[in-house]
């Protein structure tokens, strides 16, 4: 038994070293050189989601140094050098009952804060604001329908000579999605044409965005800053090139972005989602919808 505390000690001293030094190294909103473990968090959910792993962590940490040092005992001690004459033993009830019983109770352990997470991921608050985000190939365009209803795309900066200094690469887009903080934004999506799926790792959330269905999912962002995020469902040649970028600003910023936005992008009633070719057949042509 003492091995096996032995090897629990290191197991839990290597685990906060490796937690510890994820967080370190996590990036706010964006990947970051030598990462583990996830971005940091922004959001309650995603709060949530951090303690959760964390949580199931140590759980998998301790039943994988027990098993270890099972298997270390029965070599050592049980082996035909150590032990030449085995026993006959074939059952004992007490142990069978225990190793049925206290793995159910693990599993029953770890379902309830699981559940309990789940639910509140898919129980959308009374939100602030909407914003619907249209999957599209490749790019997204995003729509504020309580906030004038305009519409506008949002496409990677290819050109790398044209990032700005703070944006990434293969990240950086020229319309970013902007929200307030501390404000519950309900985000609505759908695809045009093929099933994307719009995924923030900061927010927590990740939902598939399907032609001719609306998902929705939420997040309160607590920090201002931008968010990165990608399109995480195989949808074509350039699924990799159709970043998702939020930027989070306080509410009188958001605000003054809503006027100007207003001014710059067109208007979008509702109605089907606008593909290339829909455009064309309505007679547009640019890449912006009529209003
Ligand atoms: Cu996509």
């Amino acid at each position: 038994m003492l091995v096996f505390k032995r090897l629990t000690a290191v197991a839990v001293t290597v685990g906060a070293l490796l937690a510890g030094a994820g967080l370190a190294w996590a990036g706010l909103g964006q990947p970051s050189d030598w990462q583990l473990g996830f971005q940091q968090s922004a959001t309650p959910v995603m709060d949530e989601i951090i303690k959760f792993h964390t949580g199931l962590f140590y759980v998998i940490t301790a039943i994988t140094g027990f098993v270890l040092a099972l298997l270390l005992i029965v070599m050592v001690r049980f082996n035909a050098r150590a032990n030449p004459t085995p026993s006959r033993t074939t059952h004992n009830t007490l142990v069978e009952v225990l190793w049925t019983l206290i793995p159910v109770a693990i599993l029953v352990g770890i379902a309830v804060p699981s559940f309990r997470l789940l639910f509140y991921q898919l129980n959308i608050p009374a939100a602030d604001l909407t914003v619907k985000a249209t999957g599209k190939q490749w790019y997204w365009s995003y729509s504020y329908p309580d906030n004038g209803k305009f519409e506008f795309d949002s496409l990677l900066v290819r050109d790398e000579k044209k990032l700005k200094p703070d944006q990434p690469r293969l990240l950086g887009v020229d319309n970013e999605m902007v929200v307030p903080v501390n404000k519950t934004v309900r985000v609505l999506t759908t695809g045009a044409e093929v099933i994307h799926s719009f995924a923030v790792p900061s927010f927590g959330i990740k939902i598939d965005a399907i032609p001719g269905r609306i998902n929705e999912t939420w997040f309160k962002a607590t920090r201002e800053g931008i968010y990165y995020g990608q399109c995480s469902e195989l949808c074509g040649k350039d699924h990799a090139f159709m970043p998702i970028a939020v930027r989070v600003v306080s509410e009188q910023a958001f605000n003054a972005w809503v006027e100007e936005a207003k001014k710059n992008f067109a208007r979008d009633d509702g109605g089907t989602p606008t593909t290339p070719r829909q455009r064309a057949t309505r007679g547009g042509g640019n890449d912006k919808v009529e209003g």
